[in-house]
């Protein structure tokens, strides 16, 4: 007799996160769910190639119009889907504008999270559920490297927001004897991050600047140092954490850390532009209120319990973005990318 196929749930399914989340679980036979907003113009471009598939994944992927801001929607898909499991992606994920809709963010990645946890509980179907929380809650972070002891220090809407949800994971984890986890990632790129994130916005502005398309890369702060790893790895641990006989919170990091400046020495060196920084021009509209300057994880737990450990480090992961960025815009790698040397696969940054 064959097992039947788990069915998950995953909010965000458009996002970066939820786009890889989904190639991954329906590669381990799984029904995927994904809800995605209405927009006025196609926003499925990333789970685009699900469809493509010789396999024919998308037989087992079914996506649903909804948000977590509408408490019957959720509702209603938790009872028509009865998922074995639900991953939380979906958020206001940018910081910067969580300042300028601080009132929204919350709404949608604080209170869109106690609904989804209230639509679980009424619905009385037992499902394990992964919280998206993040690094930022740690925002001006009080310990180095951060552990899943360190205390929170929110400085943006979107990081008090995420401190809410993380709260009340835990909150009906205790009280109500339900299976949540909650993630505490720090950064992941990828190919398919976000063009406004500062990584993808540095890769995706050399590939126009090397076509003629943009002669400088408008940025803010330079100097902030952040925690980058590879989004394909960072959703492997998601499911780890799902996987566990108990519902636990896991930091997922690198381990290293590295300022903008040295990711915008890293991209313009590949492509042989030592220079970088006659084409970076600061435009204060990028600084933010409050900065975050300086996050660092020690992922420690989830190499122990998951064992799970990130592949991909800091000139790798620069590496990937860029090759992608310049295929995409019809230019060789082959002559702009220059050959990296070995040790750098695992990164010579500071630490
Ligand atoms: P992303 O690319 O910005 O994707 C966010 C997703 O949430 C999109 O699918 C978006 O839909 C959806 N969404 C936005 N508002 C929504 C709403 N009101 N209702 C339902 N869905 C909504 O983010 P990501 O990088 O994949 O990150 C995934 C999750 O991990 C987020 O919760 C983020 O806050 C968290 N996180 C990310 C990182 C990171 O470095 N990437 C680190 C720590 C935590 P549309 O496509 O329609 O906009
Ligand atoms: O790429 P960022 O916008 O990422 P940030 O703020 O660290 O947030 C990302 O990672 C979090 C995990 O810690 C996630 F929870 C969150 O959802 C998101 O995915 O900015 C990184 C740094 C900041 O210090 C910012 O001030 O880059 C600096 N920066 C400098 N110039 C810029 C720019 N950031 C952006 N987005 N755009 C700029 O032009």
């Amino acid at each position: 007799m064959t097992e039947k196929n788990k069915v998950a749930l995953i909010t965000g399914i458009t996002g970066q996160d939820g786009s890889y989340l989904a190639e991954f679980l329906l590669s381990k036979a799984y029904e995927v769910h994904g809800i995605m907003r209405r927009a006025s113009v196609f926003n499925t471009e990333r789970i685009e190639q699900i469809y493509q598939d010789p396999h024919q994944s998308h037989r087992r992927l079914f996506l649903h119009y909804g948000d977590l801001s509408d408490a019957s929607n959720l509702n209603q898909l938790i009872k028509i889907i009865k998922p074995d499991e639900i991953y939380n992606l979906g958020a206001q994920s940018h910081v910067k504008v969580s300042f300028e809709i601080p009132e929204y963010t919350a709404n949608t990645d604080a209170l869109g999270t106690l609904r989804l946890l209230d639509a679980v509980r009424g619905s009385g179907v037992k499902t394990k559920i992964y919280q998206a929380g993040s690094s930022e809650m740690f925002g001006q972070a009080t310990q180095m490297p951060q552990t899943e002891a360190t205390a929170f220090n929110p400085a943006s809407p979107y990081g008090a927001a995420k401190v809410f949800a993380h709260h009340i994971c835990k909150i009906y984890r205790e009280g109500y004897g339900m299976f949540i986890c909650n993630g505490i990632l720090f950064n992941h790129e990828s190919p398919r991050r976000g063009k406004t994130f500062v990584t993808r916005k540095i890769t995706t502005g050399i590939a126009n600047i090397l076509s003629g398309k943009q002669e400088k890369i408008y940025l803010g702060n330079l100097e902030a140092k952040r925690d980058w790893g590879y989004a394909p790895e960072y959703v492997e641990a998601m499911w780890l954490m799902l996987k566990q006989d108990k519902p636990d919170d896991y930091i997922i990091a690198t381990g290293e850390t590295h300022s903008i400046r040295e990711f915008l020495d890293a991209a313009f060196r590949l492509v042989n532009l030592n220079n970088w920084e006659k084409y970076i021009g600061i435009d204060p509209a990028y600084y933010r209120p409050v900065e975050v300057n300086l996050l660092l994880g020690d992922y420690s737990k989830a190499k122990k319990l998951l064992d799970w450990q990130p592949k991909v480090k800091f000139a790798e992961l620069v590496k990937i973005m860029l090759e992608a960025d310049l295929k995409q815009a019809g230019l060789d790698n082959q002559k702009f990318i220059q050959h990296l040397p070995n040790h750098s696969r695992n990164g010579a940054g500071i630490k």
